[in-house]
């Protein structure tokens, strides 16, 4: 197919540190969810130490977001979480369950990087919980529904010796997860064979539950880092029933190009318009954030019939 599954919003960067009412250098890799009819923002951003903070924005529209004149969540200063949080905060992903916001977020400290799970009601308090991973995981989005009584959430452990998989684990609670199965591996010699992680959280779908992840390639100039889909099935979500064979968004604009880190389109989250669109947000070189839009039922056959193996 020629024409571009994504379509970009033509007045990316959407928001840059320049819109930022406090001292930051970067503003990426943001999740963001619809909530009382607006779109809630929490993005990342390094500070000036280089160790990175959360913030919040808000938008009527999902394309023009104002920020916070505080940032929404930063490192503690006692207690466990201050001892795996002390270098920053990253990459938030949100998921509706119930009446809550549940936020994954990957917490760097000595120890490594692990995630931790906090929640909110309203987006002006926020609570952590609790840390739902040791040492080195990062990328875990939770589903927005339960399966068989049970909590869902794909993630990705960090491995020097198995390749860098997409795994899913299970809970009866959010914070105690286990039954976990390796469900979708890197392919070799393809634009994702170094790495994959999940990206936003799963969209559900007629077909199954969509899945927007990224994937690594190494070249002589460094890793890229694109977007593809894939699609689980809707009652066992650990079946993935397809993964679309070529990426849906790479590196291209500028600002995706140079930035803090080169080359690097990075999604934690997407939200799905009742037009059977989705808005995808994506942090562009870890230095800004860009919105796109694609038709769902384009990405859903792109997962089914240009399918790659899983495994
Ligand atoms: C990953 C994470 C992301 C980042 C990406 C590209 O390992 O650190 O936060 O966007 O690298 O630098």
């Amino acid at each position: 197919m020629k024409r571009d599954l994504v379509q970009r919003y033509s007045q990316n960067p959407i928001l840059t540190k320049a819109d930022i009412p406090y001292a930051v250098e970067t503003v990426h890799n943001a999740a963001v969810v619809k909530h009382e009819g607006k779109y809630i923002m929490l993005f990342r951003s390094h500070l000036r130490t280089g160790r990175s903070i959360i913030g919040l924005a808000r938008s009527d529209d999902g394309l023009h977001f104002t920020a916070d004149p505080e940032p929404f969540l930063t490192p503690a200063r006692n207690g466990l979480f201050a001892d795996y949080e002390e270098f920053g905060v990253e990459d938030p992903r949100v998921t509706q369950l119930e009446n809550e916001y549940i936020i994954t977020y990957s917490a760097y400290s000595r120890n490594g990087v692990r995630i931790a799970l906090a929640k909110t009601q309203d987006f002006s308090r926020v609570e952590k919980v609790s840390f739902i991973t040791q040492a080195d995981y990062r990328n875990v989005v939770i589903f927005p529904e339960k399966f068989g009584g049970l909590y869902a959430r794909l993630d990705r452990p960090h491995s020097e010796i198995a390749p860098w998989s997409i795994w899913i684990s299970y809970s009866p609670d959010l914070r105690f997860w286990g039954e976990s199965q390796l469900i979708m591996r890197p392919v070799q010699y393809h634009w994702d064979e170094m790495k994959i992680g999940p990206g936003a959280p799963p969209i559900k779908t007629n077909e199954g539950w969509l899945s927007i992840y990224h994937g690594v390639f190494q070249t002589m100039d460094g890793s890229i880092y694109r977007l593809g889909v894939a699609l689980h099935d809707l009652q066992d979500p650990a079946k993935v029933i397809g993964v679309g064979d070529s990426w849906i968004l790479q590196p291209e604009d500028p600002w995706e190009l140079t930035g803090y880190v080169h080359n690097v389109v990075f999604t934690c989250g997407a939200v799905p318009e009742s037009d059977g669109t989705v808005k995808i947000y994506w942090g562009g070189a870890d230095t800004v954030m860009c919105v796109g839009q694609a038709l769902i039922a384009d990405l859903v056959s792109l997962c089914l019939d240009h399918g790659r193996p899983a495994k």
